[in-house]
C-alpha cells in the first residue's frame, strides 16, 4: 500500500484529506514543517506522495520545498501544494521549487483523488526513465560480447586512476590471445567467440574487482592494477595468467588457447594511459617475437 505525508497544521482539512485517501494510502499526518521532517526521516523516506499546505505555523510550504532540494531522499518524493485559491504569488514560488501540483481549498474530494494519481502516475514514469537511462548509459561503456569495460571506458578509467594516484605504482598488463586468427580460421568464429569469452572470464576471476579489466581489440586485453605495494604483483599476477591458460585445457577449442602478456610499470608520475600502454605493447611484441604464452616488460 502507498503511504501520504499530510502536513497541514488545520486538523478539520487534514481529516478530510485523510478520509479521502485512506481506503488506498496508509496516511501519515504532521502539523508542522518540524514534524513533517521528523516524520520523513521516521519513516527513512519511504513516503508516496506528500500533500503539503503552504501555510505552517513554522514554516511556509516554499520553505519546506527549498530545503526537500538539498536532499535527495526527500527530492525524490512528489509534494502536491495544498493552497487557498488567492494565493497564486506563492504557489508559482512553490512551482519555482519544485512543487509537483497544487490543489485548492475549499477541497474537492474528486478533483484531489485526480491529481493525486496523475502525479503518482508521473513521478513512477519518470523514475523508469531514469533507471533505464542509467541502465543504458552503463551497457554504452561496456564491451558487448565480454561484459568487460569497452576500450574507451578503459582508457578513461585507467587516465582517471593515473591522475588520482600519481604517486603510487600502478601496472598495466597488456593480455593478447595466441594465434588467436587460427582457430578462427580453423574452427570458426562462434569458436572464436567462444575463446575471447572465455579470456575475460578468467581474467574476471583472477583479478580484483577495483582492477579495471577492459577488452580493447579483438583478442586483446588490458587490466590495470591500481596503487600496488611492489612490482613483484603485478609480475606475479601476469605469470599465473599465463599459466593458468598453459594448463587449463578448453573442453571446446581445439588449437592453441596460451595467451602472450605485456608489462609496464607506472612508477615515475606516469599520468598518460597512452605512454603507458605504448611500453607495454612493445614488452608484449618482445613476448610475441620470444615464442608467446609468456610476458615481458
Ligand atoms: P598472435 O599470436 O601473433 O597474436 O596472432 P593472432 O592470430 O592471435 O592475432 P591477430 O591479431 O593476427 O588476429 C586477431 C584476430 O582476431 C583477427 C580477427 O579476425 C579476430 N577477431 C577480432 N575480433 C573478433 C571477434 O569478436 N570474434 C572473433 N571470433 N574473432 C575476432
Amino acid at each position: 500500500m502507498d503511504t501520504m505525508l499530510i502536513v497541514d497544521d488545520n486538523e478539520i482539512d487534514r481529516n478530510i484529506i485523510a478520509n479521502y485517501f485512506a481506503e488506498d494510502f496508509m496516511i501519515l499526518e504532521a502539523q508542522s514543517g518540524e514534524e513533517c521532517f521528523r516524520i520523513l526521516k521516521e519513516y527513512k523516506y519511504n513516503i508516496d506522495i506528500v500533500l503539503l499546505d503552504n501555510w505552517l505555523p513554522d514554516m511556509t510550504g516554499v520553505d519546506i520545498l527549498k530545503e526537500r532540494k538539498l536532499d535527495q531522499r526527500f527530492a525524490d518524493i512528489p509534494v502536491i501544494i495544498v493552497t487557498v485559491n488567492n494565493d497564486s504569488a506563492n504557489l508559482i514560488e512553490a512551482f519555482k521549487n519544485g512543487a509537483d501540483d497544487y490543489i485548492t481549498k475549499p477541497l474537492v474530494r474528486e478533483v484531489i483523488k485526480a491529481r493525486v494519481s496523475n502525479v503518482l502516475i508521473a513521478t513512477r514514469k519518470y523514475a523508469e526513465i531514469q533507471k533505464k537511462n542509467r541502465e543504458l548509459s552503463e551497457l554504452s561503456e561496456l564491451d558487448q560480447m565480454t561484459g568487460l569495460y569497452n576500450k574507451m571506458t578503459t582508457v578513461n578509467k585507467i587516465n582517471n586512476r593515473l591522475y588520482e594516484h600519481k604517486n603510487h605504482i600502478g601496472a598495466i598488463i597488456v593480455v593478447d590471445m595466441d594465434d588467436f586468427k587460427y582457430i578462427n580460421d580453423s574452427e570458426g568464429h562462434l569458436i572464436g567467440d567462444h575463446a575471447i569469452k572465455r579470456v575475460s572470464r578468467i581474467l574476471k576471476d583472477n583479478f580484483r574487482k577495483e582492477d579495471i579489466i577492459g577488452r580493447i581489440g579483438g583478442d586483446e586485453f588490458v587490466v590495470f592494477l591500481n596503487d600496488i605495494p611492489d612490482k613483484e604483483i603485478a609480475r606475479r599476477k601476469a605469470r599465473d595468467i599465463i599459466r593458468i591458460f598453459k594448463v587449463k585445457k578448453s573442453t571446446v577449442i581445439k588449437g592453441r588457447t596460451t595467451v602472450s602478456v605485456g608489462l609496464a610499470f607506472a612508477d615515475n608520475g606516469t599520468n598518460d594511459y597512452k605512454e603507458l600502454f605504448d611500453r607495454a605493447d612493445k614488452a608484449l611484441a618482445e613476448a610475441k617475437k620470444y615464442g608467446k604464452a609468456c610476458y615481458h616488460e
